[in-house]
């Protein structure tokens, strides 16, 4: 019983680990309404829904944006980040991949494709993390800087290249080094075939050396002088090996030079916030790795079909 409950414990620590604090505690279920979220102490919630009725008026207020997360999920920290840089309000609804809640009926109900992220404004649910920050960047356009995404028809027509490029790519290779390194002796019982492994880690340095001698050249960034969606896209799925213990940048200091500039416009806190519970999963997995296998058994299938999903076994 107590094996169950630190297994369980386990899984839930890869996700809520060190998630910001206003995560913790939540899940895509906990639903507050925006009258609730700006009621101040004291009101009545009568006169805080004519405020907020008044107020949609006057203002336009478009409804609030909800955002279903895992930060463990690349695609999720960049949609995560980017809102964060923009400042744009919203609520976190975190969808624990880990145990599953990607699976519920609920979820189900919306993002039928069962993954994260997912951007809800009020009936308009945008899924798939390119769409997603490409909205974000032309609704925000007014007061987000151009950078981010260039309105110049060829420097978007860039960022649009690289994001392009990079989802049968760095997005696949940076995936399967990490599952390979985290999941596999876990689904499996047995060390990862050497032959596996050398071949990922072949496809990863393909991939970064693309984006090094291809998209980032001798440019600070992937598009010039300034960071765009790209660099932002990029730099979470080269974060996602280190979940691992792997720093896949070493011997290579354009890119990790790269790299400390894209932190440094992100914000250095801000970065370590979104990317804190994928640094720390390398040793939430060792534990569970060393716990006993019998309650491992159940979750077996599920990281079986991450497994097949990226074409591992
Ligand atoms: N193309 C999608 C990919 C989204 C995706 O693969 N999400 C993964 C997490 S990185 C997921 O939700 N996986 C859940 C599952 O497959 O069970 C995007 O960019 O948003």
């Amino acid at each position: 019983m107590q094996e169950v409950r630190r297994l369980c414990f386990s899984l839930f620590a890869v996700c809520l680990f060190d998630q910001p604090e206003e995560v913790k505690g939540h899940t895509f279920t906990t639903v507050r309404t925006p009258t609730e979220r700006r009621r101040s102490p004291g009101q009545t919630e009568d006169s805080s829904r004519k405020d907020e009725a008044s107020l949609r008026r006057l203002c336009s207020v478009s409804d609030s944006m909800e955002l279903y997360l895992d930060l463990i999920s690349p695609p999720c920290r960049s949609v995560f980040l980017f809102a964060k840089v923009l400042q744009i309000p919203f609520d976190f609804k975190l969808v624990q991949l880990m145990t599953g809640q990607q699976y519920s009926e609920e979820f189900g109900q919306i993002n039928l494709i069962k993954k994260v992220p997912v951007m809800k404004e009020g009936s308009f649910i945008l899924t798939e993390s390119v769409a997603i920050l490409k909205f974000l960047a032309q609704k925000h356009a007014s007061s987000a800087a151009d950078h981010w995404y260039p309105a110049d028809l060829r420097q978007q027509a860039r960022v649009n290249e690289y994001l392009s490029w990079q989802h049968l790519n760095l997005r696949v290779h940076g995936s399967r080094v990490f599952l390979l390194w985290a999941f596999y002796p876990l689904v499996m019982g047995s060390e990862v075939p050497k032959k596996k492994t050398d071949a990922a880690v072949e496809d990863l340095k393909q991939s970064l050396n693309l984006l090094e001698e291809k998209f980032l050249q001798d440019k600070p960034f992937i598009i010039g002088d300034q960071v765009s969606l790209a660099d932002l896209v990029a730099i979470v799925e080269i974060m996602q090996p280190a979940g691992t213990g792997l720093d896949v940048l070493e011997g290579r200091p354009r890119l990790i030079a790269w790299r400390e500039r894209v932190e440094q416009e992100v914000g250095k806190q801000l970065f370590a916030e979104a990317h804190a519970s994928i640094v720390n999963a390398s040793s939430v997995l060792q534990e569970m790795q060393s716990s006993s296998s019998s309650h491992l058994q159940a979750l077996v299938p599920r990281f079986q079909k991450v497994l097949h999903h990226f074409s591992l076994i």
